[in-house]
Order: structure tokens, then C-alpha cells, then sequence
């Protein structure tokens, strides 16, 4: 495979896939392509009312988060991004725009009292919404620093009621090729698929994220809901989820799928893990000339490590 070179920090996680995989996946992922319900389907978007949800925005400010740096320039934030469904460079703004994300159900299912679907405006006005500072770090070495409104995952599980068999949160895409057309590249595991372990989830940081810069979500950053982990690599937080489910075993994450041996289920930031591409030594500012040291799990270890007691046999970095 060809491979063009590009400054460091700017590689794409797109090449972490050698061509071999690439064709492999081709044979083994057609036929589950026909399969998924259509009244389920996003549809291509028409012109776009105003969002249901507007009224509550802008959300409470929750002040125990606060930043070490500037927050990130909105339109920056806004035209640097990774959505693979609508293509594999950062510039998914007016794909991404065919997206509707009205109507939108969400699926609660797998190990929970009562399985249920519930459209995203109910699922939002159940829950209450609050505004936190966080630094996001892509794998990719870049890094910015935004104002996330959402509600805690935590208040998600209380909710969703798992049982107590249920051990990972799985969180999935939705799945519509007409309308993200990097979805018809088979070679991918479609849907993006991400999980957290129940005691993530249910900590403190993690969020379900409607909105950004004190405003409803635009479809680039994963409308109508996505998922934050902070202390994470960035693509731990699938964008424009359609359903979570409760699991007993650890799900299959999509750049697992794509590339085990770079890319794991945990995905905690270490300064002193590289990735086979990246040093993860400093990150890149978005926005400016500054690379800061990287921080241990993205500078958010009293609230987390915890969380990876006993856990030491795992590769928790990576
Ligand atoms: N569904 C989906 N979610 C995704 C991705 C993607 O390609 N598809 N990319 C991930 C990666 S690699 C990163 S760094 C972040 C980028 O989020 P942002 O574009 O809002 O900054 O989204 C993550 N969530
Ligand atoms: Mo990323």
C-alpha cells in the first residue's frame, strides 16, 4: 500500500491498516450488510427544524472541572475532526451535514431489567444536563480543550438498570450507508462500537454528550449523543450513538477490529506508551505552536486510577 507521508502528528489513524486486513475484512463482512431494521435508520437530512432541545441550553456549569490551559477556539474544534462514516480526512463538516438527527431513537438493551427504545429528546429531558471543562487527547497526538454539556453515564446506567450480570456498556453508531458513506466500505467493522467496563461507566467523568460551546451538539462532533472519556484516547468517544447495550463480555471496539495490536479496549492516555506510529511523550495544542507534556491518564489519575486496581496484567495503555 502506498503510504503518504505526512508530518508526524498529522498521520491519520487511517493508516494503521495494512492492506492485508483491508481484504480480508472485504470477504469477511459482506453478507451481515442487508440486515439491519429500516424504521431504526437515520435519514438523510432534510432542511433541519430547530433543535427540541434548545431551551436547555446553556446547561449549568459544573465548576469542580477546570482546565490548565485556554479553552480551544470553537470554530477550530469545529472543522478538525474524526468521523470515519463521513470520510477519512478531518474536514467532515458538510458530509456530516446529512445526517438527520431528528427523529432519533436510542436502544437500551441486553442485560437490563427492561429493554426499551426511547427517542433521544425523552432520553435527554429524563436526564439533567451540566456543562464540563475537559481536555481531550487523540491518539493521533493532537489535543484541545472544550466545553462538553451532557449527563454523567453514570445517571445512564441508573436509567437503563442493568443486572448485576451485565459487565461492559457497549455503545454503537448508528448504521445507515445512504447516508454515511464511509459505510460502504466494507473493510471496516461497521458499526463503530466502543465499551466501557461497568465501573467506568458508573464513575465520576465520563459523559454522554448532546452539546458543546454551550449549544446543541452539530452533527461533525457525533450529534445527537456521544460519548466522553477524558482520560481516554479520543477515539474511545464513538459519536452519534443509536444503541447501548449491557453486556457480560468485553465488546469488540472497532479499531480492535481494525488493528488489535495499536489499538485496545482500554485506551488510557500513558505518556510512556507509545504507539508503534506515535511517540505519546507531548501532544500537540490544536490552535497554537505549544506541545505539552502528556500527561498520565490525560491528567485525570486521582480521579481514575483507581479504577485499574488489579487490573496491572491488562494493557491498559494501549
Ligand atoms: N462514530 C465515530 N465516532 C468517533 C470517530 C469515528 O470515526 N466515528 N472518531 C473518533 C476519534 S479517533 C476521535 S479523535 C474523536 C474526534 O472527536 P471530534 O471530531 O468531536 O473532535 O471522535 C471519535 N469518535
Ligand atoms: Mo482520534
Amino acid at each position: 500500500m502506498l503510504i503518504k507521508r505526512r508530518a508526524g502528528w498529522e498521520m491519520p489513524e487511517s493508516q494503521a491498516t495494512p492492506e492485508a486486513l483491508f481484504m480480508n475484512r472485504r470477504g469477511l463482512l459482506g453478507a451481515g450488510a442487508g440486515l439491519i431494521a429500516s424504521a431504526a435508520l437515520p435519514k438523510l437530512a432534510a432542511a433541519q427544524g430547530a433543535d427540541p432541545t434548545l431551551d436547555l441550553y446553556p446547561a449549568k456549569k459544573n465548576t469542580a472541572y477546570t482546565l490548565d490551559r485556554p479553552v480551544t477556539d470553537e470554530d477550530l474544534a469545529a472543522n478538525y475532526n474524526n468521523f470515519y462514516e463521513f470520510g477519512t480526512s478531518k474536514d467532515v463538516v458538510s458530509a456530516s451535514k446529512r445526517l438527520a438527527t431528528r427523529p432519533w431513537m436510542i436502544a437500551i438493551d441486553g442485560m437490563v431489567e427492561k429493554p426499551m427504545e426511547i427517542g433521544i429528546d425523552d432520553l435527554i429531558r429524563k436526564m439533567t444536563l451540566e456543562e464540563r471543562l475537559y481536555r481531550f487527547r487523540c491518539v493521533e497526538t493532537w489535543s484541545m480543550a472544550v466545553p462538553w454539556t451532557g449527563f454523567t453515564v453514570k445517571s445512564l446506567v441508573e436509567f437503563a438498570k442493568p443486572l448485576s450480570s451485565a459487565k461492559y456498556v457497549k455503545f454503537e453508531t448508528f448504521m445507515n450507508p445512504k447516508v454515511a458513506p464511509g459505510q460502504s466500505q466494507r473493510w471496516y467493522p461497521w458499526p463503530y462500537t466502543e465499551g466501557l467496563t461497568i465501573a467506568e461507566a458508573t464513575s465520576d467523568l465520563p459523559l454522554m454528550v448532546t452539546g458543546i460551546y454551550g449549544k446543541p451538539t452539530p452533527p461533525q462532533h457525533g450529534a445527537p449523543l456521544r460519548l466522553i472519556t477524558p482520560w481516554k484516547y479520543g477515539f474511545k468517544s464513538v459519536k452519534s450513538i443509536s444503541k447501548i447495550s449491557f453486556v457480560a463480555e468485553r465488546p469488540k471496539t472497532f479499531w480492535e477490529g481494525l488493528q488489535a495490536s495499536e489499538y485496545g479496549f482500554w485506551a488510557n492516555v500513558n505518556p510512556e506508551v507509545p504507539h508503534p506510529r506515535w511517540s505519546q511523550a507531548s501532544e500537540q495544542v490544536l490552535g497554537t505552536r505549544e506541545r505539552r507534556p502528556t500527561l498520565l491518564f490525560n491528567g485525570y489519575a486521582e480521579q481514575v486510577a483507581g479504577l485499574y486496581k488489579g487490573l496491572e496484567g491488562e494493557r491498559l495503555f494501549v
